[in-house]
């Protein structure tokens, strides 16, 4: 975008961003009309739904400000519905600690035994309150293959996930974001996924396969998972 604005008007000086910096994202979209600040608190734009990043460009540019845009939501509460750990305690206010996002990618270190069981087999961030959003049927797939499933991980198993060792890891997700969580919260997530699953004893080979980790945080979440089967 600034290298089209940049045929326009000649140089200029601007700096981009896409969740990479200290920027409240949201309220300057809010204010900048790409939508409102939705109950779930991720904005929501009337044509494109809620399933997009957000990107912004500061500038030296004298720009006109735009139109902020107003609440859509209404009555609707899908979102604080469909949410698996009750993470919107409230309309427009999610308590990050109990956001299956956060336990996912963010959280170092033990993920609260309470929360484990609702996860489902949810191994990396969480879209269930963006599923839930009716707005979203005015969504439309975005173009470019940046958005495309990749690594075969839309149809992947969780047992052959769960055997890959560090190096293939690596290797198998380069370019990925998943990649920045690394190998040991991989195999933390995947083994509360795994103890989510109905019983099976090819389950229950790959966990005990996990059991000598060297990760102390690895194996009880591996402990926590085949107690499951157990109670
Ligand atoms: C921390 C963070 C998280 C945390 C906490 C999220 C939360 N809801 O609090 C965790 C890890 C849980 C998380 C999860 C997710 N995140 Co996140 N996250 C961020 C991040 C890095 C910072 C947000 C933040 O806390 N800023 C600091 C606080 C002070 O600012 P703020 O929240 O914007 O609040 C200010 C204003 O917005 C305003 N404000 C806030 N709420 C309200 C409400 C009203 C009514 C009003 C008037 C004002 C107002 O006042 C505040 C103080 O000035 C942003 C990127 C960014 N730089 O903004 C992405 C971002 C919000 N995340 C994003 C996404 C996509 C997700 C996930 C869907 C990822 C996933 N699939 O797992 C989930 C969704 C969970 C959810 N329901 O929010 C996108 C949202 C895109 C969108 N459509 O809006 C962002 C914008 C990243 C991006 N560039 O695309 N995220
Ligand atoms: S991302 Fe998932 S866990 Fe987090 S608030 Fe939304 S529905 Fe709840
Ligand atoms: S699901 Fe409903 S309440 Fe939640 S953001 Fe979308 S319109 Fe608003």
């Amino acid at each position: 975008m600034a290298k089209r604005i940049e045929d326009e008007v000649g140089p200029f000086g601007y700096r981009a961003f896409v969740d990479s910096a200290p920027v409240l994202e949201r309220a300057l979209a809010e204010k900048a009309g790409l939508g409102w600040i939705g109950k779930h608190s991720n904005i929501v734009n009337r044509k494109a739904g809620s399933w997009f990043f957000l990107g912004e460009l500061y500038t030296t540019l004298p720009l006109p400000a735009d139109q902020a845009e107003s609440d859509h939501c209404g009555r609707c509460t899908e979102c604080i519905d469909i949410c698996p750990t009750q993470a919107i305690v409230a309309p427009y206010t999610v308590d990050a600690r109990r956001c299956i996002s956060y336990l996912t990618i963010e959280l170092d270190g033990p993920i609260p035994e309470s929360l484990r069981p609702l996860m489902g087999n949810r191994i990396f961030g969480c879209d269930d309150c963006l599923m839930a959003c009716p707005w979203n049927r005015f969504a439309t797939p975005a173009a470019g293959d940046e958005f495309l499933p990749r690594h075969g991980l839309d149809s992947a198993n969780l047992c052959d996930l769960f055997a890959w060792d560090e190096e293939t890891f690596l290797h198998r997700l380069e370019g990925s974001p998943i990649r920045r969580m690394g190998h040991e919260r991989w195999l933390r997530n995947i083994a509360v996924a795994l103890g989510n699953a109905p019983y099976s004893t090819t389950i229950i080979a790959a966990l005990n396969s996990r059991r000598l980790h060297p990760s102390e945080l690895v194996r009880e979440h591996v402990n926590w998972a085949l107690a499951r089967f157990t109670q």
